[in-house]
C-alpha cells in the first residue's frame, strides 16, 4: 500500500512499515474484521479529519494510563500521540498547574461537540465532591462542565465505568462511575487496567464507520466484552475456577488480545481472572483467593512460611 505523507513522518521516526501494519492488524482483528482492514485502519488513524482527544484523570492510580503507555509497539509516543490527537493528557503534556488546566480548557472550547473525551478514574461525589480537587475545583464540578460538551464519552478503565477499586467499601469519598456521577452516556472500555488495544479499537470504528462500536448493556463494546472470559480462555493450566477465577462471570477479550503486545495474560502467567471488567469490582469479588488456592499454594511453595497455610501457628 502506498503510504500518506503523515503515515511516512510516522516512519521517518523509525516505525517501521511492517510494525504499524501490525498494530493495525491487532486492532482489526480485535474489532472481529479481517487483516484487510489493516490498510484502511492505517489511513484513518492517520487522517487529518481524526478527532481531537482530550483525557481526564479523576480518582485512581493511573494504571490505566500506565498500561496505555506501556504496551505498544510502537511505542505511544511515536504512534499514539500522533494518530489519536491527544490535545490534552494530563499526565502525558508538558504544561503544569494553571497552564495545564488553560490548555484543557482551551481544548475544550475550541473543538466544542467534536471532541472525544477519555476519562480515567471515578468520581467522588460525597459532600459535593470535596474529597477529589483539580486546581481548585472538584472532579465533579470538572466533570459536569466538560462532559456534556463532548461529542461522545469513553470511560477508560472500571474505576471510570464503574467505580472500581476506587468506590469500594466502606467508600468514605461517595466514588462513583462517571455515568452514574454526571449522568452523560459513557462508552464503557473497563478492565483494571484495561487493554488499550480496546480503546484504540473504539476510536479507530468511529474514524472508519463514522459510528461508535455497538454496546453491551453495560455500555461496553461488544466486540471486546461480548463472551465470557472462561470461553475464550485455552486453559494452560486447567480451569483455576476451584482456586477463585471469575472467568465464568467475568466478559472480556483478555485470553485473545492479551496484553504488553499480545505476549500474555493473567492465566497465561499462572493467576486466575479475578474479575476486574465488571461492575462490582472489587467488593463483589473479593476475597480473590479461595481456601483451595490457599492450600494449593502453600502446598507448592511449602518453602514459604515453612509450609503453613496462612492463620496456621
Ligand atoms: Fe482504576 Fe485507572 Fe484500576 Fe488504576 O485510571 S481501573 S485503579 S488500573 O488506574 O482507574
Ligand atoms: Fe481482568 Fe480477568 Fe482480564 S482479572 S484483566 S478480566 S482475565
Amino acid at each position: 500500500m502506498e503510504f500518506s505523507e503523515k503515515q511516512t513522518n510516522l516512519l521517518n521516526k523509525g516505525i517501521s512499515r511492517r510494525s504499524f501494519l501490525k498494530y493495525c492488524g491487532t486492532i482489526a482483528a480485535a474489532l472481529g474484521l479481517g487483516p484487510s482492514y489493516a490498510g484502511r485502519i492505517a489511513e484513518a488513524l492517520t487522517s487529518p479529519e481524526r478527532p481531537p482527544v482530550v483525557w481526564l484523570h479523576f480518582a485512581e492510580c493511573t494504571g490505566c494510563s500506565e498500561a496505555f503507555l506501556r504496551s505498544t509497539r510502537p511505542s505511544v509516543e511515536q504512534i499514539l500521540l500522533d494518530t489519536i490527537s491527544l490535545d490534552y493528557h494530563e499526565t502525558l503534556m508538558v504544561a503544569a498547574g494553571a497552564q495545564a488546566e488553560t490548555n484543557r480548557d482551551q481544548a475544550v472550547a475550541d473543538f466544542p461537540g467534536e471532541f472525544i473525551c477519555v476519562v480515567e478514574g471515578a468520581i467522588p461525589t460525597g459532600q459535593n465532591g470535596v474529597f477529589g480537587t483539580i486546581g481548585g475545583r472538584t472532579m465533579l464540578d470538572i466533570a459536569q462542565t466538560i462532559l456534556p460538551k463532548a461529542k461522545a464519552v469513553i470511560a477508560y478503565g472500571t474505576c471510570s465505568s464503574f467505580g472500581g477499586v476506587t468506590a469500594a467499601a466502606p467508600n468514605p469519598t461517595g466514588a462513583k462511575g462517571v455515568q452514574d456521577a454526571v449522568g452523560v452516556k459513557t462508552i464503557n472500555i473497563s478492565g483494571c487496567p484495561p487493554n488499550p488495544i480496546n480503546l484504540v479499537s473504539t476510536i479507530a470504528n468511529y474514524l472508519l464507520f463514522n459510528t461508535l462500536p455497538e454496546l453491551d448493556p453495560l455500555g461496553r463494546p461488544k466486540f471486546a466484552y461480548g463472551s465470557k472470559v472462561h470461553d475464550r480462555c485455552n486453559k494452560p493450566y486447567g480451569c483455576l475456577e476451584d482456586l477463585g477465577c471469575e472467568g465464568k462471570r467475568t466478559y472480556g477479550n483478555c485470553p485473545t488480545l492479551r496484553f504488553n503486545d499480545g505476549t500474555s495474560w493473567d492465566v497465561q502467567a499462572g493467576h486466575h481472572c479475578i474479575g476486574c471488567t465488571e461492575p462490582g469490582f472489587w467488593d463483589r469479588f473479593a476475597p480473590f483467593y479461595s481456601s483451595e488456592f490457599v492450600r494449593k499454594f502453600y502446598a507448592d511453595y511449602a518453602f514459604i512460611g515453612e509450609g503453613k497455610a496462612a492463620g496456621d501457628d
